[in-house]
């Protein structure tokens, strides 16, 4: 999979928004996802614009904004069309069908109203994918929609052992709502194996190491060539930066670079 172009995964992509993102990372020549992790909406928007010609992700953390409102998602998602960038509510749900229908489409946030996409655990099993796609009904029954699941995550000491990857793998790639899935967040290419999927990577920054929490970093290099992402998610390495939008530049050629280099082999 990992030595696949993205052009010919997106032709082998089950689900449409998995699809549409390769070729927009084609398109943009860019695998960097920015991880808009700040709690004021005039500060996402600005981030969301300075680094919106890097980037082919947008990652959110609605639930940490102090001033959520309607209006920030509408301007977001003018910013998306304007640089041509996803949307993704980094929601991590968790919880049986029932309740996370309603968790992506009421409450105040409303997710699946503007969320091209969403990140969901797999331990509720097969019915966490049904449950969302539940929610997708009314205007959204018509608007591309996908999830990427989560099969292993950057957290030190975290407790996803083998059978559980596996399993993840299965439920992304079996069954009746595959087309649903967009890919998977994981750290090692070996987590799965159909090249249709996207590998979702956070945990990287230039400078590798831990933070205070536990997260752990690779270098945009390593987790391209050596842990099999497609597209890498940093937070912090940007979000601190001296300066935003030369940081975004910089990380986006470096992944960009490190893809073009794992594909040329
Ligand atoms: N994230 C991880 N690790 C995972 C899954 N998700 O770090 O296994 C998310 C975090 C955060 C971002 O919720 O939004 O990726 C990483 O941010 P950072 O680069 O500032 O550490």
């Amino acid at each position: 999979r990992t030595k696949l172009t993205y052009e010919s995964r997106a032709n082998l992509a089950k689900s449409p928004l998995a699809k549409r993102l390769f070729n927009l990372m084609v398109a943009k020549q860019t695998n960097l996802c920015v991880a808009a992790d700040l709690t004021k909406a005039d500060a996402i928007l600005d981030v969301a614009d300075k680094c919106g010609p890097y980037i082919c992700l947008l990652k959110t953390h609605v639930d940490i904004v102090e001033d959520f409102s309607e209006n920030f998602v509408v301007n977001l998602q003018e910013l998306a069309k304007r640089h041509n960038f996803l949307l993704l509510e980094d929601r991590k749900f968790a919880d049986i069908g029932n309740t996370v229908s309603l968790q992506y489409g009421q409450g105040l946030y409303k997710i699946a109203n503007w969320a091209d996409l969403v990140t969901a655990h797999t331990l509720p099993g097969r019915s966490i994918v049904q449950g969302l796609k539940a929610a997708l009904t009314g205007d959204n029954a018509t608007k591309e929609r996908g999830v990427f699941l989560l099969a292993e995550m950057s957290a030190s000491g975290n407790l996803i052992d083998d059978k559980y990857k596996e399993t993840s793998n299965k439920i992304a790639t079996e069954g009746g709502d595959v087309d649903y899935v967009a890919g998977i967040v994981c750290q090692s290419a070996s987590c799965f194996a159909f090249p249709g999927l996207i590998q979702l990577t956070p945990g990287v920054k230039i400078n590798e190491g831990v933070d205070k929490l536990g997260q752990q970093y690779q270098t945009p290099e390593h987790v391209v060539k050596e842990r099999g992402a497609d597209i890498g998610v940093v937070g912090r390495g940007i979000l601190e930066a001296a300066s935003v939008e030369k940081a975004a530049v910089t990380y986006r050629d470096r992944l960009w670079a490190a893809y073009l280099e794992r594909v040329a082999k």
